[in-house]
């Protein structure tokens, strides 16, 4: 296994989270009636064309990622969720926004530590009217998703070979 020396090579991605307020009759329909919204967090290729609908591309980034885990607040059961293959996301509802811990183990010919980074996920919108209070949920609807997405690059540097390579192939 030879590392490429002096060479630094990076991949685009965004994580963040897309939110939506529930209407009544979802609310009805869970089990959990005091849950005011459905998410879903997620990690992305920040390297194809954007899709219509979805932040980010649909691309695949299981050629260098292994596994995203997501750990979500203790008030969920089973809080940490691993998810293994794309997408990589996690969708759930829930009333409270709070800090996700996203942690990325890559591929293990990659020879790379696992790397970990918060998002905060976002349910409210920002309204000039309201803030700094939560907007009522009926003005929410009105508004419509919230999106809280950032863009990052991971690098890698001094690359095995033969990981350079399957970087390269994709
Ligand atoms: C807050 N510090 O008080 C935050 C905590 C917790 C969010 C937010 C649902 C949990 C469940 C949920 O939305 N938890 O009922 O399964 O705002």
């Amino acid at each position: 296994r030879v590392r490429q020396r002096g060479i630094s090579i990076f991949r685009p991605i965004v994580y963040g989270n897309t939110a939506t307020v529930l209407t009544q009759e979802e609310r009805n329909a869970l089990s959990t009636p005091d849950h005011t919204h459905k998410w879903t967090v997620a990690v992305r290729s920040a390297a194809s064309a954007p899709d219509s609908d979805i932040v980010g591309g649909a691309d695949d980034l299981s050629y260098f990622i292994k596994r995203v885990t997501f750990k979500l607040h203790e008030t969920y059961a089973n809080p940490t969720r691993n998810v293994d293959k794309p997408p990589f996301e996690v969708s759930e509802t829930g009333w409270g926004e709070f800090d996700i811990q996203i942690r990325i183990t890559f591929v293990p010919e990659s020879g790379e530590k696992a790397i970990s980074f918060f998002h905060h996920l976002k349910l409210h919108p920002w309204t000039a009217t309201t803030e700094p209070e939560i907007p009522p949920l009926e003005e929410a609807l009105k508004i419509g998703p919230v999106h809280s997405w950032q863009y990052d690059e991971i690098v890698f540097n001094d690359p095995f070979q033969s990981f350079l390579q399957t970087l390269l192939a994709h």
